[in-house]
């Protein structure tokens, strides 16, 4: 039985990366193809909507059908069968980690299958193509409809939480992230601050990887699953 009372696992796109999500910035991946500053900022937004819905109305269609894979299953296993507590915090935007089951969950870069109205901050669940024409249900003004995602110079959501959690954890373990978004990419050091043990699990040692106490590197359906049943 595990050792840890309160643990915080961080995810990233390399965990949906087997379930054919692309990851930002491995070779080909989203951010080789389009350029943050156009599509992932409220400036761009500003700019170019059309642009900018255009570029999460082809996400959300290619997340569509996607399935959680092994490593998501065993996260939502750990959640379940650890007897300590356990919060799962993840940048993707994707409903991954709930399809496989995790209840306690921070979508911290928010989820492409919600709108968010940057008029009056209404939020909805949208499985459907974002345009300048849909008008929000609560203000009834046009314009202002787009992806409940965190771009580029906003808050990421749950700070408070994720900072609570993150002050009393004593495991840290970050998976499949590649370590250069802030403010998750220095949850680590936060952890490391308090005394918690960390542990990288990723395809390779990422930015941070020399912060990390413990690094294991492979694919995140094996690597995840043996992590989990060792710690179980
Ligand atoms: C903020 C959401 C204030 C929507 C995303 C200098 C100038 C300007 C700004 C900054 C600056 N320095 C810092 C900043 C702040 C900025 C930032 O960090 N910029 C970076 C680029 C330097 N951050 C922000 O603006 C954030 N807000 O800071 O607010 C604040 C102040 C105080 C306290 C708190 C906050 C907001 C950031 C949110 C950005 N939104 N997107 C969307 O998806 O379109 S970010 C984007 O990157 C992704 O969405 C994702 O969420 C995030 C992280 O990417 P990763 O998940 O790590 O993906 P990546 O491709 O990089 O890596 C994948 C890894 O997986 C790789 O290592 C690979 O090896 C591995 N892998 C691949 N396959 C597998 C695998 N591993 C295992 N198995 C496999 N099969």
């Amino acid at each position: 039985m595990s050792a840890y009372k309160r643990i915080v696992v961080l995810t990233g796109a390399g965990l949906s990366a087997e379930s054919g999500l692309s990851t930002f910035r491995d070779k080909g991946g989203i951010w080789a193809k389009h350029r943050i500053e156009d599509v992932a900022t409220p400036e761009a937004f500003a700019r170019d909507p059309d642009k900018v819905l255009e570029f999460y109305n082809t996400r959300r269609k290619s997340a569509a059908g996607v399935k959680s894979n092994a490593a998501h299953e065993a996260l939502a296993r750990l959640e379940k069968e650890h007897p300590g507590e356990v919060l799962t915090v993840t940048q993707n935007i994707d409903p991954l980690h709930e399809m496989a089951g995790t209840r306690r969950l921070i979508h911290m870069h928010g989820e492409i299958l919600k709108k968010l109205c940057a008029h009056c901050g209404a939020k909805e669940a949208w499985e459907n193509d974002l345009s300048t024409e849909l008008v929000c249900h609560s203000c009834k003004k046009a314009g202002g409809m787009r992806p409940d995602v965190v771009w580029f110079g906003e808050m990421p959501y749950q700070m408070e939480e994720i900072a609570r959690a993150l002050g009393a954890c004593d495991l840290f373990i970050s998976i499949g992230t590649s370590g250069t978004v802030y403010p998750a990419a220095g949850f680590v050091m936060d952890a490391r601050g308090i005394g918690a043990h960390t542990v990288e699990l990723n395809l390779e040692p990422s930015e941070g990887a020399t912060l990390f106490a413990q690094a294991i590197h492979g694919k995140a359906t094996e690597i995840v699953p043996a992590f989990v049943d060792e710690l179980l």
